[in-house]
């Protein structure tokens, strides 16, 4: 085995002319240069034909022998995938490639060299271990198929900056460092606050719903934390929330501006990754029509008259879920208020739907969540605005009121009604592109597991 060590050039001066895309039958003859890594090699001997990747896709590089210094042929022939080469070539006309093109190099710089042969490259990713794959994830996700999902992610995040925009929401940030719980189930990850315990945001939801006094409408992209103790495909540690949240509407309107939200985001990709799509063999869900609704209490009376062992006031499971509904969007509504946290406004006898609440234990609530299938992808809700209310609720709940004091004083000025929703970026993009797992939609997944990379 040959195993000089060739010493890597700098970058200097040269910088690309040309991305892969850029480059068509129209600039035959004409010099160009491009950067970035081999995904794959072919040696036929004499001629050694390289696919150099960038950031869009790839160009044929072919290297002759006898036009080639032999120093560099043999390096080159040596040459591990992922390294990174720029290249000073002329541009030739290849009918047998979908580019129709392919560049003969005059100049070539190895700019970095891999030490070590890809550990996976070209197989199907259900193949490998997902472990393996997240050990080296910034390997991984030089693959095709995590290439497309992340497209794709990036066209959702762009969309959704669209819609909110276009409706007049305005994007906030709110602390991840926090002093008191929002979400009841979901255990908390405390840290060190200076001479404080503080605690990681589990949720923007008290910040969002303060800052509907001062802006109406807030929208906000951002991680939010969660020490989930189990192991499962669709439960991550730190995944990225969107949240809106708006005044004087209540969880109908909010259900609407998820519903249009959803739509928005489907149509994009449709027009904006047709290629993606056809490469990871998916066809979107048809949004066209209005999301079905049922509400809590429905479904638990269906599954009821279905056979099924289910109480009102119990979790639904998303494998029952599932079989129903398999792959489309609905909401469930109008959840027993028990099952909900403090800050969600309950359906009083006033103003009460079909379902009117007879005591304490069957009261509902103003609520949504809206699902693909089995798996959840949203919650929202109208929010109580009433500042006794809401102590109440406190308590009812098993929480001290005095710890957040801090956001109750605002109350003092009176809140107006608002209402607003959570969803989970990596789960919408799971559900959209079919996913096995949520972890698969983030770039570097925390869970109970991994802390690394
Ligand atoms: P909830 O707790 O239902 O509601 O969370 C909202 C949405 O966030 C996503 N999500 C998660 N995704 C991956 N891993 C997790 N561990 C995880 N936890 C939550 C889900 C979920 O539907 N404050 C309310 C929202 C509101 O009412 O505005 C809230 O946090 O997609």
């Amino acid at each position: 085995m040959d195993d000089k060590i060739v010493l890597e050039d700098d970058l200097g001066n040269l910088r690309r002319s040309h991305y892969s895309f850029e480059i068509s039958r129209k600039n035959v003859n004409e010099e160009v240069v491009v950067v970035g890594w081999i995904s794959s090699k072919r040696d036929h001997g004499n001629v050694l034909f390289l696919q150099l990747r960038d950031q869009f896709g790839e160009v044929q590089i072919v290297v002759k022998k006898k036009e080639t210094s032999l120093q560099l042929f043999k390096t080159l022939r040596n040459l591990k995938e992922h390294s990174s080469l720029a290249i000073t070539g002329v541009v030739v006309e290849q009918k047998n490639s979908s580019s129709q093109i392919e560049i003969l190099p005059k100049e070539i710089k190895i700019l970095s060299i891999s030490n070590k042969p890809p550990p996976f490259l070209t197989q199907a990713i259900s193949s490998i271990g997902i472990d393996t794959r997240l050990d080296l994830r910034a390997i991984d996700l030089r693959r095709n198929y995590l290439q497309f999902v992340f497209k794709i992610r990036n066209t959702i995040i762009n969309s959704i900056r669209e819609y909110f925009n276009e409706n007049y929401f305005i994007e906030v940030n709110t602390p991840k460092m926090i002093a008191t719980a929002t979400e009841g189930g979901a255990a908390l990850f405390p840290i060190f606050y200076y001479d404080r315990e503080a605690f990681l945001a589990q949720s923007p939801q008290l910040y969002k719903e303060q800052l509907t006094m001062a802006f109406e409408s807030v929208f906000e992209i951002a991680p939010i934390f969660r020490a989930e103790p189990s192991r499962t495909n669709r439960h991550l540690s730190e995944a990225i929330s969107i949240d809106a949240e708006k005044a004087y509407v209540d969880y109908r309107d909010m259900m609407e501006h998820l519903e249009k939200l959803i739509r928005h985001i489907v149509n994009r990709i449709n027009s904006k990754n047709a290629n993606e799509l056809e490469n990871l063999g998916i066809k979107l869900p048809n949004v066209s029509g209005s999301f079905p609704r049922i509400t809590y209490t429905e479904l638990i009376n269906n599954l009821q008259a279905n056979h099924k062992f289910i109480r009102w006031g119990d979790d639904i499971s998303p494998k029952i879920l599932k079989d129903i509904f398999s792959d489309e969007f609905f909401f469930i509504t109008d959840w027993p208020a028990s099952m909900k946290p403090f800050y969600v406004k309950s359906i009083t006898p006033g103003n009460a739907q079909k379902e009117s609440a007879i005591d304490e234990k069957n009261l509902l609530s103003e609520s949504f969540d809206l699902m693909f299938g089995g798996l959840e992808l949203s919650s929202g809700s109208t929010r109580i605005n009433n500042k006794d209310l809401l102590i109440e609720n406190m308590k009812k709940k098993g929480l001290n009121s005095t710890a957040f004091d801090y956001h109750l004083r605002v109350f003092d000025y009176a809140m107006p009604p608002h209402a607003g929703f959570g969803l989970g970026l990596e789960r919408l993009v799971m559900a959209l592109l079919k996913l096995e797992n949520i972890r698969d939609a983030t770039f570097y997944p925390r869970d109970i597991d991994r802390l690394t990379p």
